[in-house]
């Protein structure tokens, strides 16, 4: 079959300049699936261009903290009527008539024949009278006959007169038949089915309305006391969660913590349920509710919301969205050995974690290289071993481990370019330890039910809250936390 294909391409010329250049297509197009499409097929990581770039060297992430640490805790037609004219039969007599044309004259006639004769005068006299009469009444029937004749004309034209109105009468009412019997049918069938339709659009309207308004209500009921969310701090302090949860404070809330050596105490959530709690929490995702496309000084001391009000309850029960601060969580991993749990949700429900058994954050002096180790979990050791999708360098450069911090307005990725406006922070959303450039961006910008694309993204790179090593780069998690403990022996 190819080679009748050729031989009816060979035979037109045009045919083959289009065959050329759909091999010249295909070539490009395997070039750029292999080397990643510029803008569409965006990810975290940046390909490098060899003709003006060397391969990055990936920075050493510094030594565990050592030391210290707890030990161990325990759907019809009309006839017409014509009259036979009836013929009566001549008498059958005797006597014969007296002119003699008329025949013979019986016996005893003579007498009845003069007596006959003198009638017939008074006969012919009274049949000439009558004759007269029959003139004139004739002459007055044939006046009679013109007058009815006239009438008859009359009559009959009335008639027509009266069909044709009697026609035209009727041809008006079988129209207005036709029109009562289509406004009937619109106004039984038609009117009540929109009017049906419009009265549950309305229906719909209204609880929609309805609904706004109470979560408008709700929303200025919570607005009008904004901070001073009737949150009782629990008595019980410590120098972290995993202190106060030694001390008896088991229920996940917002408590007030002092870490030794760190000048002032601060609000935390702590989990005291997760894989036996004692976690603080240092970074939050859950609703979009905050934005995390924040500068240094902001990421530095921390922002959000550190926890909400659990309804009908006097104590902050559930986390806010939050970044903790990179001094307090430097801070923290800096006392003794510490122990990373990220966990991390999907739009149908659907949970994995990624835990680290090591986690260490260098002071501001140091950009807050990060430096993590002992990966177990669900998620995919991105962290560490860069996203799972690429290979070699394109993988390598994804890795997170090592990494300074860098906002969209201080850049200390490991994207290094002679132009000075491409960096990691600006385009992926959110501060992190970009290296160049994610794979994974746990403070990427919220989008809405998860599958998003690059034509979404204000830089057309993947910037939502990812995780490439489950969901790949082009899905935004609807929840994302991390959070710390000092790391001690389990039981
Ligand atoms: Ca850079």
């Amino acid at each position: 079959q190819r080679v009748v294909t050729l031989w009816i391409l060979s035979k037109s010329s045009a045919m083959k300049r289009l065959l050329l250049l759909l091999l010249c297509v295909s070539i490009v197009k395997s070039q750029f699936d292999y080397d990643e499409e510029p803008g569409v097929g965006a990810r975290g990581h940046r390909p490098l261009d060899k003709r003006w770039e060397a391969t990055p060297t990936l920075r050493p992430a510094p030594p565990p903290i050592s030391g210290g640490g707890y030990r161990a805790r325990p759907s019809q037609p009309q006839a017409s009527h014509l009259k036979k004219l009836e013929r009566k039969a001549p008498d059958a007599g005797g006597c014969l008539h007296a002119d003699p044309n008329m025949g013979v004259l019986c016996p005893t006639g003579c007498v009845l024949q003069d007596t006959l004769v003198k009638q017939e005068r008074n006969i012919k006299t009274t049949v000439r009278d009558l004759g007269n009469e029959v003139d004139e009444l004739s002459q007055s029937t044939s006046t009679s006959f013109q007058y009815v004749g006239t009438l008859k004309e009359l009559w009959a034209k009335k008639q027509k007169q009266t069909i044709d109105n009697q026609n035209a009468v009727n041809g008006f009412s079988s129209e207005l038949e036709k029109h009562q019997i289509y406004i009937q049918e619109t106004v039984n069938t038609h009117i009540p089915n929109n009017l049906r339709v419009l009265r549950s659009i309305l229906e719909n309207l209204r609880s929609k309305i309805q609904k706004l308004e109470s979560d408008v209500s709700a929303q200025m009921d919570y607005c009008r006391n904004p901070c001073s969310v009737s949150c009782n701090i629990p008595v019980v302090s410590g120098k972290e969660c995993e202190e106060i949860i030694r001390k008896g404070g088991d229920t996940s809330e917002m408590y007030l913590i002092q870490p030794e050596g760190f000048a002032k105490p601060y609000k935390v959530y702590c989990d005291m349920k997760t894989e036996n709690g004692g976690w603080t929490v240092i970074q939050n995702r859950q609703d979009g509710s905050v934005d995390f496309g924040r500068k240094w000084d902001a990421y530095k001391k921390g922002f959000g919301n550190i926890a909400i009000n659990e309804d009908a309850k006097k104590y902050c029960g559930l986390p806010g969205e939050y970044w903790l601060g990179n001094d307090k969580i430097s801070h923290f991993t800096k006392m003794g050995p510490t122990e990373l749990l990220i966990e991390m949700e999907d739009w149908k429900g659907d949970k994995v974690k990624a835990h680290y058994g090591g986690f260490t954050v260098q002071n501001e002096a140091n950009k807050y290289q990060i430096s993590v180790s002992k990966y177990k979990g669900t998620a995919g050791n991105a962290l560490m071993d860069g996203a799972s999708q690429l290979v070699g360098e394109n993988r390598t450069m994804t890795i997170h481990n090592g990494m300074f911090f860098s906002t969209y307005d201080r850049d200390n990725d490991g994207w290094v370019t002679a132009d000075l406006s491409k960096q990691c922070s600006k385009e992926d959303g959110g501060g992190w330890w970009y290296n160049r450039c994610h794979s994974a961006n746990p403070n990427g910008r919220y989008y809405w039910g998860g599958h998003y694309s690059w034509d979404m993204a204000k830089h057309g790179t993947d910037d939502g809250v990812v995780w490439m090593n489950w969901k790949g780069s082009w899905y935004s998690l609807k929840k994302m936390s991390m959070k710390i403990r000092p790391f001690f022996p389990q039981q």
